[in-house]
């Protein structure tokens, strides 16, 4: 189907999620909750979404999970994501994201999953041990945007293959049943700061579960945390390069480089002219005070916000029920053209 046709037909809306799996990083900030809110400026209609469906793919405590879910709305909230404007809401209080999975689970193909390298990564050696969710993951978040009928999904470049199988269950989905009812989501993987890495290996992601707490910014960091988490990040001892293209075979370098880059809203580029041929003795104090400046105020508004888990609640509570007045005549719809039997009365 022409990508023109669906445009017309769609009209443009945003769905993203995170997984309330842990504390918020600055991988996170950067690769999407800076995103969505520049997406929300833009005056984009968008649905953003605590995935704690996902989450529990892997053990979570119920009580962190809990806890884990409010302070990553604070987080958003924070962040600038207004309520009012985008709805926020936790993927439980939608039924429609559990219903969808399952229609997904009998579109998408076990070669398909298969080839899903998160699953690799996250299973780790022992495959058989690893939850059926977490390789079912992949039809639950190609659920989470297509109950919306998500033109777009902003996330970082980690999600691309996921990206990638939500359009081809569109795709069968549509072919399958002769229909042009699901939209071939876009992913919108923009700006410098797509892959955080870890700072003790550039090699890794930024990640909120990572057992190194050392390896992360969280949100909630102080300003003498995260000026020591930068002081010990890992790197060579090479002063930086002028050019980006010294950058290639550093990856901890690369990583710190395009960290400053994204929170200064500059490239790479700029900035090594500004610190080319300097050492990190230089550039690590001022990395962190430009991290400071820009987490402190989130982590403060995220603290006054967890003083009252009641309200956040109820922006949640107040977000899913937008949120289903959107999914639920989209799923009903999909049910009809699978060909199930609903005569139950509602309401
Ligand atoms: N390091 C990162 N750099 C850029 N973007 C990132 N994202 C996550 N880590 C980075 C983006 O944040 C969004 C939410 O991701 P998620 O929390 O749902 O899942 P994840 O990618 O699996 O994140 P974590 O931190 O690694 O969680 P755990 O440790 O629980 O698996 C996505 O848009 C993602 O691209």
């Amino acid at each position: 189907m022409a990508e023109a046709t669906q445009a017309a037909r769609f009209a443009m809306r945003i769905f993203s999620g995170i997984q309330p799996s842990g504390g918020l990083t600055l991988g996170n900030y950067l690769g999407a909750l800076k995103r969505f809110v520049e997406k929300q400026e833009e005056g984009i209609e968008a649905i953003y979404c605590l995935v704690d469906m996902h989450a529990i793919t892997v053990w979570q405590e119920p009580e962190k999970l809990r806890h884990a879910t409010r302070e990553a709305a604070a987080g958003f909230i924070a962040a600038g994501i207004d309520p009012e404007r985008s709805i926020l809401f936790n993927q439980c209080q939608v039924t429609a994201h559990a219903e969808l999975a399952w229609i997904f689970n009998c579109v998408a193909r076990m070669g398909w999953m298969n080839r899903m390298t998160q699953f690799k990564d996250k299973a780790g050696k022992d495959k058989e041990a690893a939850s059926l969710g977490l390789y079912a993951y992949p039809a639950l978040m190609a659920a989470d945007i297509l109950a919306y009928h998500a033109t777009h999904v902003p996330v970082g470049e980690d999600q691309r293959q996921h990206l990638e199988l939500t359009r081809d269950i569109a795709i069968k989905f549509n072919h399958d049943y002769g229909v042009d009812f699901f939209p071939v989501t876009e992913p919108l993987i923009e700006g410098v700061a797509t892959r955080v890495m870890s700072l003790r290996d550039g090699t890794k992601k930024m990640s909120k579960s990572d057992p190194s707490d050392m390896s992360r910014i969280n949100l909630t960091d102080d300003a003498d945390t995260i000026a020591q988490k930068f002081r010990k990040a890992r790197t060579d001892p090479e002063p930086l390069p002028e050019t980006t293209e010294g950058l290639e075979d550093r990856a901890e370098a690369r990583n710190l480089v395009n960290i400053y880059a994204a929170l200064a809203g500059v490239d790479a580029v700029q900035v090594l002219a500004e610190y080319g041929g300097q050492g990190f003795g230089v550039f690590k104090p001022k990395l962190a005070d430009l991290a400071v400046s820009a987490l402190s105020p989130i982590s403060a508004e995220m603290g006054r916000l967890m003083q009252d888990p009641g309200e956040i609640d109820a922006i949640l509570g107040r977000g899913a029920e937008r949120a289903e007045a959107i999914a639920r005549p989209i799923m009903e719809r999909c049910y009809d053209i699978v060909g199930m039997v609903r005569s139950r009365r509602t309401g």
